[in-house]
């Protein structure tokens, strides 16, 4: 009985012991390094705004806050701007220090994207008859593409003329062979591999080749 009472008393002042070393250690003294990001995925370029005064030190302020923004540019302080001028993904890093030399760590990704090609294109020769722009069956059609852009570069372009041809290149060349409504499919690449298609419904008509400078009073549009 004696024994068993000693034994609850030991472990009573064990727990106690872990208790209390237990709430010593709970005492935090490392600084906390935390941040937030205006943007984290943004099309290029843009600028991304930093926010560290989430950071905290127990033990006294934060003395001094430096950054790597992923793309070899740096900065300090609190609160900072950064611009992101190529398209990627970015590590960026906070590293806050204290009083005592101590430092904390994060990071965070930013998806810098890349701007899309815009597709742009004309063709000639082509008429106006009763306020629609028309090409003439078995005319030779030049299809200019080369207005289309990229913040960077165009790097090909692909053409679908919706009646089963298909051509490559900036500026090509076709033929229809029937009347009718076409859909022409313009589509552009950029050096990043990203697309954009343009689609532009082109009227074919039977009958003599007609020019770009002839507007309504080509002999068949007033019959
Ligand atoms: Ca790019
Ligand atoms: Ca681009």
């Amino acid at each position: 009985m004696k024994r068993r009472k000693f034994t609850y008393l030991l472990a009573t002042m064990c727990l106690v012991a872990v208790s209390i070393s237990g709430c010593l250690k709970v005492q935090l003294t490392d600084p906390q390094a935390m941040f937030t990001a205006s943007e984290d995925e943004h099309v290029i370029p843009f600028t991304a705004s930093f926010d560290a005064t989430l950071s905290y030190n127990p033990n006294g302020g934060v003395v001094s806050y430096l950054w790597t923004f992923g793309d070899g540019a740096s900065g300090t302080g609190p609160v900072v701007d950064h611009v992101y001028q190529q398209d990627g993904v970015y590590e960026v890093t906070l590293t806050i220090f204290d009083a005592e030399g101590q430092t904390a760590s994060t990071s965070m990704s930013i998806q810098a994207l890349n701007p899309l090609p815009t597709a742009e294109f004309s063709y000639t020769p082509r008429s106006t008859m009763e306020g629609e722009l028309v090409v003439s069956a078995s005319e030779l059609i030049t299809f200019d593409g080369t207005n289309s852009f990229d913040d960077e570069e165009v790097v090909s372009y692909e053409w679908n003329f919706g009646d089963t041809e298909t051509a490559v290149g900036p500026s090509v060349q076709h033929k229809y062979l029937y009347p009718g409504t076409y859909n022409v499919v313009l589509t552009v690449t950029d050096n990043d591999g990203d697309k954009t298609t343009r689609v532009e419904k082109v009227c074919v008509i039977g009958g003599q080749p007609c020019y770009a400078d002839i507007t309504g009073d080509i002999p068949w549009s007033n019959e």
